[in-house]
């Protein structure tokens, strides 16, 4: 009941909040999570969530990160970004951010088309139009970055600012972020984040935002043309936990298509954008510790930075069974998840046992129930059911405050970031109705 609660609050119409103050805006992969909890509560409006992300898709394909509602209360707020004025293929209305997120939805579409069909004769109606009236528009998503963001064809999924990632200030992009150098015409700008969470150990510093706000300022001198952006982005890293989101999105769109009708040929291109990222994803793992890795193509280097996007091919598979097991063994293990300091067997964001781990600080060291769900997800999936269900059992304990936050702190269990944040409150309703 708390969990709905938070997302009916956090409901202003045709679309959930992020958070109620934190995030008063769509964002496109907490979309998609909150679409699935919503699911649980009504079919119909599951699909509207999904289909207000899809309406601001842009006209080249792209599903952009922000969606802007028309309250303001959130910086970078549209008048930043200036899409509509500086991209031809960004939409006058809605108004949104320049760049995007990891591409989660189709797996979301999927999870509420079986939910859907669990219901009545109307839930299943209302689900199997979802998927009819969505298909489309994400097999454009997905064609778009194939194109735009891997136009060599190498199979990992290239991101042109930390925020695409989802994992803003992760450690990984720590060295791809230092060869970023604000110009001294960045424009002033004002945090609101930092009014909203005071305790400044939880968010991004200052320095990390200068460079969050001059790639958008690099952006808007490209007009947001995707060519040119990848071209010339100080920032430019091929995300091994992007690219293993996309492998299995690919795959479930594309067993949607094959039953739903879908041009054969469309289908088989999602095939072949799963196979090639998949494959990818697992020769990017580190020989000395099995993790995969990012690239950095700017720096033209591997990131060995070890991080929770480490295990990203237990998200989309493809390793051999023994490297499987051992990276399965290495999450849920004494390092990871099993850690010993831990409160709850969930995994943090960084290992407690490396230097980088900072227990409070956003995602370097937080665990996040949402990302726990997707790992979780992708454990039933492979066949790890007991893997599975440890996830959701330990993430249960650790959200039984009934914050429902953002992140908590690993080793205390303190609530930490926003509070009734609507993806922690959306995978939990569907963790609690199976
Ligand atoms: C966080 O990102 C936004 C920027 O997009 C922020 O810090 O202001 C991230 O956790 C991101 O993954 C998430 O989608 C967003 C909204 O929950 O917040």
């Amino acid at each position: 009941m708390g969990a709905a609660d938070v997302l009916r609050g956090n409901d202003i119409g045709t679309m959930v909040t992020a958070a109620p103050a934190l995030y008063p805006h769509m964002w496109s992969w907490d979309a998609a999570f909150i679409s699935i909890g919503l699911a649980h509560l009504d079919v119909e409006r599951a699909g509207q969530e999904i289909r207000t992300l899809l309406a601001a898709q842009w006209g080249d394909g792209m599903l952009p990160h922000i969606v802007y509602g028309d309250r303001g209360g959130y910086f970078p707020g549209p008048g930043r970004w200036g899409t509509a004025e500086l991209s031809a293929s960004a939409p006058d209305a809605p108004l949104t951010s320049g760049i995007c997120q990891p591409p989660v939805h189709a797996i979301a579409v999927g999870r509420i088309l079986e939910v859907a069909r669990r219901g009545s004769a109307a839930d299943r109606a209302a689900g199997e139009r979802l998927v009819r009236d969505s298909w489309d528009a994400l097999y454009r998503w997905h064609a778009w970055l194939s194109q735009y963001r891997d136009p060599d064809g190498t199979g990992l999924i290239g991101v042109v600012h930390g925020w695409e990632s989802g994992m803003d200030n992760s450690p990984r992009w720590d060295g791809p972020y230092s060869a970023v150098v604000p110009g001294p015409d960045l424009p002033s700008y004002v945090r609101l984040d930092r009014e909203l969470v005071r305790d400044g150990a939880e968010r991004p510093t200052d320095v990390e935002y200068d460079r969050y706000l001059w790639l958008i300022e690099e952006m808007r001198r490209a007009s947001y043309d995707p060519a040119k952006v990848y071209e010339t982005s100080s920032f430019l890293v091929a995300d091994v936990f992007v690219s293993a989101v996309f492998a299995v999105a690919s795959d479930v769109l594309a067993d949607l298509g094959a039953e739903f009708g879908a041009p054969a040929a469309s289908v088989a291109d999602l095939r072949a954008w799963a196979a090639r990222s998949r494959a990818a994803v697992a020769a990017s793992c580190s020989p000395s510790t099995g993790l995969a890795r990012d690239f950095d193509r700017r720096a033209n280097a591997w990131v060995d930075v070890q991080t929770l996007a480490g295990f990203a091919p237990l998200i989309s598979g493809g390793l051999s069974a023994d490297a499987e097991r051992a990276l399965l063994d290495e999450l849920h293990g004494p390092r990871w998840a099993g850690h010993p300091d831990l409160v709850a067997k969930v995994p943090p964001t960084v290992s407690p046992d490396s230097e980088g781990f900072k227990s409070r600080e956003y995602w370097r060291g937080p665990q996040w129930p949402v990302i726990s769900w997707l790992f979780g997800w992708a454990h039933a999936r492979h066949g790890y059911a007991a893997e599975a269900e440890t996830l959701r059992g330990e993430t249960l304990k650790l959200v039984g405050d009934g914050a429902f936050s953002e992140y908590y702190e690993p080793v205390t269990g303190e609530a930490l970031g926003s509070r009734k944040q609507s993806w922690t409150a959306a995978v939990i309703l569907d963790w609690l109705d199976r």
